[in-house]
């Protein structure tokens, strides 16, 4: 059966190529669970938020101004909507579709046909007779193409998932009036907020025009010119303070850099341009060795949304906005396709299971936009976007850019699964899953992330000889393989186990990962967690939170082996079955008054009056109960 949807990156110019959206279906297990949670949850729960919060009526209005005021602050609140087509066109005609969504699919998508201006231009700030500004007017804060970046995206999802190209039609007029505008021959300028690169490749590769293809090329080369001023904020922030591929480091807004490092991975992937390439490999690898947290997270800071300076680290005041987890996982999944390197994916995963998946609650309708990693009893900012709200996770925001970007994101998680070089299967998440690549095709049984034993049926294969290639997760201190219950002597390559047989439809290859709880300290330069420990199994990072302890979380004292002999038990957490980490810790005796004590000695590292046992929860899971202090780094003894 030849597949034919493809999904949300669709290149075969790389060294990896993605399979179709329909090749992979998750059947079952957490992916799957959290698809099944967006149709029936966070989908109908967005599509209502998004109705009160007025995104539709801002483009009404155009139609009708005496339909009150433009609703919300930004510039950008269409994208809002943007986000949640891109998602809706992955669930629409799905068997348990999502309530409201084709009432607002079409409704969306009328309006955006009614007040497209003539020329291709769309956006309902900018084209409010009220607003304070025109259009074009202020380029490095009223992301325009920020909005186009979104609008073809959700257009090259419809065309692709539904075969509904009344999108792509308006999303082309708009990416038209931009090459006019912004080409060659144009006004050298550059978006304030990177997304538009890999939206123009993404356009390319859907209509094969090539004007749009050098469009992304020219944004990104254009960057760091000093194109964009801006009274309040640095060139920093917008990456625009040295060209792409001069920049020493992650820098500036992270969501920002994040999506402008993906972009730049699509152009190299399109133009196989590698002074790209060595630009965003030297920028990964400074990112993961300096600046994310161990949950994957980007953001250190609160001012200007910023990525930070290396090391800069801290736990309770982590921005690790989810926005920023999702355009990590973007740009990481686009240099595998560009190399075919496990470690991209490795980064994936962490980030997939913790900074992401923390963005959402249990229940599917309440978000965290900025994730920290550590919560003290008597916190008091309620949110770090936004004054005012809940304790934890709110169910929409002023600045609602995170939650229809989870909608978007796990609408398309299957895209992600596995992929294809030479005929052969990559499997880079583990995932209850139907994987059909055409003659060879697979079926996944596993509990992963919860259990490391992963069962790969073959369903159907030709008669000569196939590749079978699982990722070997960088956490994974022991692998083992078998074919038809037999041991292989296969060797991990690169974080790649690679099987070369003629299968038979029947035959199991079973990979156990082993999953002991490992812990985990950081580096010494990193203050805020130096000395400290956290504990982690297999994907998922874990914390304590202060109701499952019977001591103070903060006077909690861990060793590398008590983390090790940790008890991992399956049990009800929440909103169904989570595998937590029963381990001993000490407990220290209450710390003296005194914030800066004189030292006399080298201070020791904290001995344990008692002990207790404490119990771990997966970090994504927190705050799903009554709102008490966590910590994802403890004191260790
Ligand atoms: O500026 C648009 C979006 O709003 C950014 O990506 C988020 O960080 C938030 O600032
Ligand atoms: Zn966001």
């Amino acid at each position: 059966m030849t597949k034919s949807r493809p999904g949300a990156v669709r290149t075969s110019a790389g060294v990896v190529e993605p399979l179709a959206t329909d090749a992979v279906q998750l059947t079952g297990g957490l992916l799957a669970d959290w698809q099944r949670r967006n149709r029936l949850a966070t989908i109908p729960h967005a599509l209502t938020e998004l109705r009160k919060a007025g995104n539709l009526d801002n483009l009404r209005r155009l139609l009708d101004p005496s339909a009150g005021p433009y609703r919300g602050r930004y510039p950008f609140l269409d994208t809002d909507i943007y986000k949640t087509l891109e998602g809706l066109a992955y669930e629409l005609g799905s068997e348990d579709e999502p309530t409201g969504a084709r009432e607002f699919f079409e409704e969306a998508i009328e309006l955006l046909e009614q007040v497209q201006a003539d020329d291709g231009y769309l956006n309902s700030f900018f084209q409010d007779p009220e607003s304070a500004k025109q259009p074009w007017e202020d380029i490095a804060w009223g992301h325009e193409l920020y909005n186009l970046g979104h609008l073809i995206q959700a257009a090259v999802a419809a065309n692709r998932q539904l075969g509904d190209a009344r999108l792509l039609t308006i999303a082309c007029r708009f990416a038209d009036l931009v090459v006019r505008k912004f080409g060659a021959d144009g006004d050298e300028i550059v978006c304030g907020h990177p997304e538009i690169e890999m939206a123009m490749v993404e356009l390319y590769r859907e209509t094969g025009t090539r004007d749009y293809l050098t469009q992304a090329q020219l944004f990104v080369d254009r960057r760091g010119q000093g194109n964009l001023k801006h009274s309040l904020l640095p060139a920093e922030y917008f990456q625009d303070n040295a060209p792409f591929r001069d920049l020493p480091s992650v820098t500036g807004h992270a969501v920002r850099m994040a999506y402008l490092a993906a972009g730049a991975a699509d152009v190299h992937l399109e133009t196989g341009d590698t002074s790209l390439l060595v630009a965003l490999e030297r920028l990964w690898a400074d990112m993961v060795a300096t600046k994310l947290y161990v949950t994957g997270g980007l953001g250190s800071r609160h001012s200007d949304e910023a990525i930070g300076d290396r090391y800069e680290l801290p736990s309770e005041r982590a921005y690790s906005e989810t926005c920023a987890a999702i355009a990590t996982m973007q740009w990481g999944w686009r240099m595998f396709l560009a190399t075919g390197a496990a470690k991209y994916l490795d980064v994936f995963e962490t980030v997939l299971y913790n900074a992401y998946a923390v963005g959402l609650s249990a229940d599917g309708a309440a978000f965290f936009y900025d994730n920290p990693l550590q919560r003290r009893p008597d916190h008091e900012q309620r949110s770090g976007a936004e004054s005012g709200g809940e304790p934890l996770r709110r169910s929409w925001f002023g600045c609602p850019c995170c939650p229809p970007n989870i909608v978007r994101w796990m609408a398309q998680l299957q895209d992600y699964v596995a992929a294809q070089r030479n005929g052969a299967i990559y499997i880079g998440l583990y995932a209850d899953a139907r994987i059909d690549a055409g003659a060879f095709a697979v079926q996944v049984q596993t509990a992963y992330p919860w259990d490391g034993e992963i069962r790969i049926t073959v369903d159907r294969a030709p008669d000569d000889e196939q590749t079978l290639v699982l990722r070997v997760p960088s956490w994974a201190d022991e692998a083992y393989l078998f074919v038809n219950d037999v041991p292989t002597d296969d060797v991990v390559e690169g974080g790649w186990l690679t099987l070369s047989r003629i299968f038979a439809a029947g035959d199991e290859v079973r990979l156990v990962l082993r999953m002991p709880a490992r812990a985990h300290g950081s580096h010494p330069y990193l203050d805020a967690t130096r000395g400290a420990v956290a504990v982690a199994r297999g994907p998922l990072v874990y914390c304590v939170e202060q109701q499952d302890v019977r001591a103070t979380i903060d006077d909690l004292l861990l060793t590398p082996s008590a983390v090790a002999g940790a008890r991992a038990v399956s049990k009800p957490l929440v909103d169904g079955d989570a595998v937590v980490l029963e381990i001993a810790a000490g407990v220290a005796a209450p710390p003296p008054d005194e914030l800066y004590p004189v030292l006399r000695d080298r201070p020791a590292l904290g001995s344990p009056d008692s002990e207790v046992v404490a119990t771990f929860v997966p970090y994504f899971l927190w705050g799903n109960r009554q709102a008490q202090s966590m910590r994802v780094w403890l004191r260790q003894s």
